[in-house]
């Protein structure tokens, strides 16, 4: 234990309330975090228990066709909604943020938003039309798109719902996954809709791109022009294997960076126009209404924004000693150069380790370590992107935005955590 005691003491504290020198990650492993674990699997002598467990005794199953995870980590479920008779099909389900780790969401617990449920599209009869303000209409098959050349890109997803309950004058019981579960990062992999524009051939008076779902929604958006031509997909595959239904399958638009929304699922129709089509979720939806109740349309890159995903909302701090506070950051505009971490609740701040890569338009992952000495605390992060936007706090962003709307929230979280080490959602 002395051993244990004089290698805390000389951790370095960087920022008020616990917070240690990032460097100290790689000194820490079992040391700290992992000391109950470490004891327990040691016999008294330090060496090795003697019994052979039963997985190690025989040969499990062969190979399979199609993987499957452990049973032992099914507890990580996207939690969906409950169903609406009104709204068949409607709704969504939220990625367990607080699982996860790293930026990949595996496809399984990407979330979910439906306006009208998943459709069943047989790709063999399922077309995508390029047609308005063109020179060439164009239809496609499914197969067709398969010839073309691809890229592929670790892009974030999120709507703009998202964290949407932060808005309100009361902060909610939640957890990571239920304020900020919609949120999702997977290596997308398409055609570049510049590419399928460029064959049509662009009439010079267009200006808009209408993009179509072939869902009962028929859910629409309309995309400038100049953001069309950039770095929008056509996605076929998402990690690897073909979008899955509940993200489009065969094929969806893919707008890197911008609300969720935009990025029309189930895409059949692409139509060239001067003006923007008007479609309901960029007019009664998706839109953010300001203090004088006039309503911002295109509202289309999300802000700068992190999140601490452990320790967060409804987990219980069962020991004192060193955690590693950790968490996920993006920006619609850039990618993640900085991500403070503060205990305090703002009063200091130290920067945690970026832990992944740093690209345009992706989740990043963060860590710093903490040491809880059982006291009360405040635990909140702030990002910085490539560009300089800084991630504000709650009370900034209601300043500057006012409290009228339901869309892009982007504000600091608060997770306050209790003396009895219970965390949960505040308003710092
Ligand atoms: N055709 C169609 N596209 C759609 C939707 C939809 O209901 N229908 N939902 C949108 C919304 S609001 C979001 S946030 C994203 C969600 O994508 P995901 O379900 O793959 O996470 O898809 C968008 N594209
Ligand atoms: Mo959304």
């Amino acid at each position: 234990m002395t051993d244990k005691t004089n290698s805390l003491e000389k951790l370095e504290h960087v920022a008020g309330n616990g917070l240690i020198n990032r460097r100290h990650l790689l000194g820490l492993g079992l040391s700290s975090a992992g000391m109950a674990v470490a004891s327990s699997v040691l016999a008294a002598d330090n060496s090795l228990p003697l019994e052979i467990p039963r997985w190690s005794r025989q040969p499990g199953p062969g190979a399979s066709g199609y993987g499957s995870r452990s049973s032992h980590t099914e507890y990580m479920q996207r939690t969906a909604g409950n169903p609406n008779p009104i709204y068949p099909g409607g709704g969504s389900s939220r990625s367990p943020l607080q699982h996860l780790q790293g930026t990949i969401t595996p496809n399984s617990l990407h979330f979910e938003r439906h306006h009208a449920g998943v459709p069943d599209i047989d790709p063999s009869l399922h077309k995508l039309v390029i047609n308005g303000l063109v020179k060439q209409p164009l239809v496609f098959s499914y197969e067709d798109l398969l010839k073309y050349p691809m890229v592929s890109k670790i892009y974030f997803l999120e709507c703009s719902g998202n964290s949407g309950s932060l808005w309100g004058a009361n902060a909610a019981d939640g957890s990571a996954q239920s304020i900020h579960g919609l949120v999702s990062c997977a290596e997308w992999t398409g055609i570049p809709l510049s590419t399928l524009l460029d064959e049509a051939g662009v009439e010079p008076q267009a200006q808009w791109v209408s993009a179509v779902g072939a869902d009962a929604a028929s859910m629409g958006r309309s995309v400038p022009l100049n953001r069309a031509m950039d770095d929008v997909l056509v996605a076929l595959f998402q990690n690897g294997e073909p979008v899955r239904p509940e993200q489009g399958y065969p094929m969806r638009l893919f707008v890197p960076g911008c609300e969720g929304n935009i990025s029309v699922k189930w895409l059949t129709q692409i139509k060239l126009s001067r003006e923007p089509s008007q479609f309901r979720d960029e007019t009664s939806k998706y839109t953010d209404t300001r203090p004088d109740r006039l309503s911002a349309q295109f509202t289309l890159p999300m802000g700068t924004k992190s999140l601490i995903t452990s320790p967060s909302g409804q987990m219980a701090l069962e020991r004192q000693g060193v955690y590693q506070v950790t968490g996920i950051a993006w920006s619609g505009r850039g990618s993640i150069r900085r991500v403070e971490v503060s205990a305090d609740g703002g009063q200091t701040w130290a920067d945690a380790r970026i832990e992944s890569h740093q690209s345009e338009k992706a989740l990043a992952r963060f860590r710093i370590p903490w040491q809880w000495s059982g006291g009360s605390a405040v635990l909140q992060s702030r990002a910085t992107d490539s560009r300089g936007n800084v991630q504000p706090s709650r009370s900034a962003l209601i300043a500057e935005k006012g409290s009228l709307g339901r869309y892009h929230f982007h504000g600091i979280q608060s997770w306050s955590v209790s003396t009895s080490g219970e965390v949960s959602n505040v308003y710092a």
